[in-house]
Parts: structure tokens; C-alpha cells; sequence
């Protein structure tokens, strides 16, 4: 891969690498917990697809009171846009914790899922073959596990598969590759890594989207120059002629970091990264970015504007979970900014491309 040769960050920020093409929408924020019709007070970390005619958006909705990080409970709402822009907001959460208890039922019969599943949460979105499916996060009582499902309707959602744990930040591929769906993932091992966070992405694959397996490490810590602690997979990857092109999260801790967001301390600060993978053999790395895509600068990134009442959440978080590339060439990206909004943010595709080469 490119950037094992690479120069550290300091070095590369001083360089001539091509900057981020990305530019952030200026209605940035596009979507916050003030245009949701119930009770929200978080609202981030959305996959976002086109889907039937129309732009479609289910976003992490963590409600609870401002500036408490005792949070009352998580579930998903429903969002659509004509433009990707601007977005309606469905009346109701299209699912629960009751409802995610209930559809994950089928796959712990031999447990109650009312005792086993505490929450649900980051969802992801991929249409394959015009099917929608959803990736997601559930914490368990025996760990936090990841899981695909497939929406017969939007009132209709099978959840296919759970994995063991510990395992999240799951994205599908948005179509089959040599005949197997694929997967990237981030399962987050704690033995043998001395007791701190280095969590790389995985890819794996499946004949049916139930069973999963050839998996392989795709991506580690130390293959990306501005992380010093853990990566994951971020929106589901899309197809260029050049490769999958395809954001990851990547995360720096700077220890000096006292109160920063609601928590007592918050250290941690997520970028956006970039990488474009092999179409025939996506666990092999054609070019990666060695600066950041998106870098938490704005007001509603850093956290300090992300809301009227408060800071963000957890500050300098900058996390993609859709990308779309539309008939004009132009890739929009949706991520979640400061855990506590919804943002946008968008380039040309070829100079996206071209930023996995040259920044
Ligand atoms: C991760 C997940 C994400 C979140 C991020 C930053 O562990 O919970 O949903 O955006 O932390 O807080």
C-alpha cells in the first residue's frame, strides 16, 4: 500500500498533497433534533441512500435533556428529501427498542430479547438489486454485536444475521462481488492489545447475506498517518470506474484534553478518511489518502455551535455513514457531527478519486 512509505503527519501537512475536494454544505447542519416531531434530543450518525425516486435518510436518535448524558433511550427515525438537501421527517420512529427486541427475536431463540438487547443504533444504509438493507449496532448483554437486515417495506424490517461480538460499524457493498455480498466491519479485540484501543477494519463475505466469512484484515491503525488509536468502516462503500470508493472514520486522542463536550473528559477526535479499493478484489487497497477527508473545523464539528443550548455531545466528531454519487458526478457525503447533528458535505467524484492518490 502507498502509505506505508509515507511521510508522518507533521511532514505531510506541510507538503504539496492535493487537499480535501470536500466542500460543506452551507445549510450545514441539514438535519438537528429540532425537526424531528418527537421527543429527540441527539440526532447523528444517519445512513442515507437514494431509494425509490427519492432520497432516504434513517438516523441515531438519542433522546434524553440537554447537556445529561443520562440519555432516556435510542431509536431510529425516518427522514426523506426530494434533493438530499432538505428532509421531512417521518411522525413516527420507524423502529424502537421494543420493535429492534422483536425483530431480533428470531435469531436468540434460545434467550428473551427484552433482557439481551439494551439498545440499537447507527444505522447504514445499502439498496442492492433496488432491495433496501440496514446495517446496525445492538448493544447485548453479551457484548455489542453487529447486524444486517433487509426492509421487505418500510414497515417491514428482517433482521438476516447477528454476529458474535464484539463487532460494529458494519456497511455492505451495494452489489455482489464475484458472486458474494461483502462486508466491511470493525470488530474491537481488547486481548493482546494491552489494554487500549487499536481497532482496524475487516472485510468479509457471504453467498446469502446470513453466513459470513473469508475474512481478512483490510486496513490497520498504523497503515493510516493522522490516527493514533482505532479506525472503523464509515458510509457504504459506492462504485467508480476507478475502484470502490469507499470514507472510514479514524480516530486521535489528544491526552491533553480536559472537559469537551458533556462528559467529564472526551479525548478522542474522529476524522473522516479515504480510500479507493480493488472493484474485482476489494480487500486490496488500490490508494488511500494519507491527510483526512473531513477534519473536525466547523462550529457544529468541534462542538462549540453545535446547538443553541449546548456544546456537542462529544466534541470533534466527524463520523460518515451515507455516500451518494449522483447523475452529475457529484458525491455527497452525510456524516454526524459532534454525535449531536447531521451534516453534509460534497466534491466531484474524479477529484475524490484523485485525492485517494495525491493527498
Ligand atoms: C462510537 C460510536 C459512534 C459514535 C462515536 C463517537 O463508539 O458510539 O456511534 O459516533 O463513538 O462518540
Amino acid at each position: 500500500m502507498r502509505h506505508l512509505e509515507l511521510p508522518s503527519v507533521s511532514s505531510a501537512a506541510t507538503s504539496d498533497l492535493m487537499p480535501s475536494p470536500l466542500v460543506r454544505h452551507r445549510a450545514n447542519p441539514i438535519l438537528t433534533a429540532r425537526d424531528v416531531p418527537y421527543h429527540a434530543t441527539l440526532l447523528f450518525n444517519a445512513g442515507v441512500c437514494r431509494y425509490q425516486g427519492q432520497y432516504l435518510m434513517i438516523f441515531r436518535n438519542d433522546y434524553g435533556r440537554w447537556g445529561d448524558t443520562t440519555f432516556d433511550g435510542t431509536n431510529l427515525g425516518l427522514a426523506t428529501s426530494p434533493d438530499g438537501v432538505s428532509w421531512t421527517v417521518a411522525a413516527k420512529p420507524i423502529i424502537d427498542l421494543n420493535t429492534a427486541r422483536q425483530l431480533a427475536q428470531p435469531l436468540l431463540p434460545h434467550r428473551d430479547a427484552k433482557h439481551e438487547i439494551h439498545r440499537f443504533y447507527d444505522p447504514r444504509l445499502t439498496v442492492i438489486d433496488d432491495k433496501l438493507y440496514m446495517c446496525f449496532a445492538v448493544d447485548t448483554r453479551h457484548g455489542v454485536v453487529g447486524g444486517i437486515g433487509v426492509f421487505h417495506s418500510l414497515n417491514q424490517f428482517e433482521v438476516l444475521t447477528l454476529t458474535t461480538p464484539d463487532n460494529r460499524n458494519m456497511v455492505l457493498f451495494p452489489e455482489k462481488i464475484e458472486g458474494r455480498y461483502v462486508r466491511l466491519e470493525r470488530p474491537f479485540p481488547v486481548y493482546g492489545r494491552g489494554g487500549v484501543d487499536r481497532f482496524d477494519i475487516w472485510i468479509s463475505s457471504s453467498p446469502d447475506l446470513r453466513d459470513w466469512g473469508r475474512s481478512r484484515l483490510l486496513l490497520g491503525v498504523e497503515d493510516v498517518p493522522y490516527a493514533n488509536d482505532k479506525l472503523g468502516p464509515a458510509a457504504p462503500p459506492i462504485r467508480t470506474d476507478k475502484g470502490w470508493l469507499t470514507t472510514f472514520h479514524a480516530v486521535d486522542i489528544d491526552p491533553s484534553r480536559g472537559k469537551n463536550g458533556w462528559e467529564k473528559t472526551w479525548k478522542k477526535r474522529y476524522h473522516a478518511g479515504l480510500m479507493l479499493l480493488d472493484l474485482a478484489d476489494p480487500s486490496r487497497i488500490v490508494a488511500i489518502a494519507r491527510q483526512p477527508l473531513l477534519t473536525p473545523e466547523a462550529p457544529y464539528e468541534t462542538g462549540e455551535g453545535a446547538t443553541p443550548e449546548t456544546d456537542g455531545f462529544r466534541n470533534h466528531v466527524i463520523f460518515p455513514g451515507g455516500m451518494i454519487l449522483d447523475e452529475d458526478g457529484i458525491v455527497k457525503i452525510y456524516y454526524g457531527a459532534a454525535d449531536t447533528v447531521e451534516c453534509l458535505a460534497s466534491a466531484p467524484v474524479d477529484e475524490l478519486i484523485r485525492f485517494c492518490f495525491e493527498g
